[in-house]
């Protein structure tokens, strides 16, 4: 009986050694170490055997047992990390290989000229300032002493909404609804969309303008000059040429439109300054008195400038555009190459 224990020892142990998966172990243990097992059918005729034998093989069953229930142990530990490493290994993903493009944005032409110029006027210590796009006509045009019969009031000019209000014109009413909340001095600029019934290569129904306004007592016509001289050769190089041509506009007295020389031929002439050797780039003024009179601002003691411009006109002149259409397209051959360009 002795023998015939070892036996079934060294058998199952040569199983084990052989089995391949977890099925086969758990059928090993089923097999050898059940409740029906082989092992268990030895030790029911023990029974039969003296006191003495029976405590000796009852040991060697105990032994063998428990070094079955080891060995199992150990080959489904072995097992069950072979499996894991055969799948990691079919399921390997290679980090190396490159990845799929990634298009990177970039900085479209009106926004990077936006941010330039708003930068020029931060640094000379204006704040920016922003207002709704919506309007009252009041706001944008009755405080700015634009009258009731002005052409720019036509249905052709301004987009009006059904409720009476309207697409600002211009972000000159920011200024109105600074005056109206902020005693002087005041220095801010009004950089955002606005928007005119106009459409052609040089017009868009809606562009970007930035405006600024500046109120103190004792601000001159010269301070005016100094800050513009300033802020365009920031944007055009030092050595630009500078020119202010006497104008008219309803909420400023007196008014300028301000010529810069020809950024393309330098001022023999070429077809993009029509011959003139000058490019026309902003307007601007003093203050009409009967602008602060509306917002409650006394002419008397405060005097101010406001200049504005189009940044669309100032970003093709920088960019070489010739169509301004091609700024609001959206066609990407167009914007991507501005990338890295600011
Ligand atoms: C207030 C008082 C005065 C803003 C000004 C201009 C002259 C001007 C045009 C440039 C090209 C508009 O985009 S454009 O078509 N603007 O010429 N703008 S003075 O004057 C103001 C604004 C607000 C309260």
């Amino acid at each position: 009986m002795k023998e015939e224990l070892k036996a079934l020892g060294e058998e199952a142990k040569k199983l084990i050694e052989k089995s391949s998966n977890i099925d086969e172990i758990n059928n090993i243990r089923v097999e050898y170490l059940g409740k029906k097992g082989k092992l268990k059918n030895i030790l029911r005729t023990l029974g039969k055997l003296s006191p003495e034998e029976r405590k000796e093989l009852g040991q060697l069953a105990n032994r063998i047992k428990e070094e079955l229930e080891d060995l199992l142990k150990e080959k489904t530990q072995f097992l069950k990390k072979k499996a894991l490493e055969e799948e990691l290994q079919k399921n390997r993903i290679d980090i190396t290989l490159p990845s799929h493009w990634i298009e990177t944005g970039s900085s479209h032409p009106v926004i990077s000229t936006l941010i330039d110029i708003s930068e020029t006027f931060v640094a000379m210590g204006f704040s920016i300032a922003e207002g709704p796009e919506i309007e009252k006509e009041e706001y944008n045009f009755d405080m700015l002493n634009i009258p009731k019969d002005h052409p720019a009031r036509d249905m052709q000019d301004t987009f009006f909404l059904n409720n009476g209000e309207i697409l600002r014109t211009h972000t000159s009413p920011v200024q109105i609804r600074t005056m109206l909340k902020q005693k002087p001095p005041i220095a801010i600029i009004a950089p955002g969309r606005v928007y005119r019934k106009d459409a052609d290569p040089t017009h868009s129904p809606m562009f970007h303008q930035i405006e600024g306004l500046l109120v103190d007592k004792d601000v001159t016509f010269r301070d005016l000059k100094g800050i513009l001289k300033i802020f365009l050769e920031s944007v055009f190089g030092k050595e630009i040429k500078i020119r202010f041509r006497p104008s008219y506009f309803p909420f400023t007295e007196p008014s300028a439109e301000v010529d810069i020389g020809c950024t393309v031929c330098g001022g023999s002439g070429c077809r993009v300054c029509k011959g003139t050797g000058w490019l026309e780039i902003l307007g601007c003024g003093m203050v009409d008195p009967e602008v602060f009179k509306a917002v409650g601002i006394d002419p008397e003691e405060y005097t101010g400038f406001a200049f504005g411009l189009g940044i669309e006109r100032i970003a093709m002149l920088r960019y070489r555009i010739t169509d301004i259409r091609l700024l609001f397209t959206g066609d990407m051959r167009f914007n991507h190459q501005f990338k890295g360009i600011r």
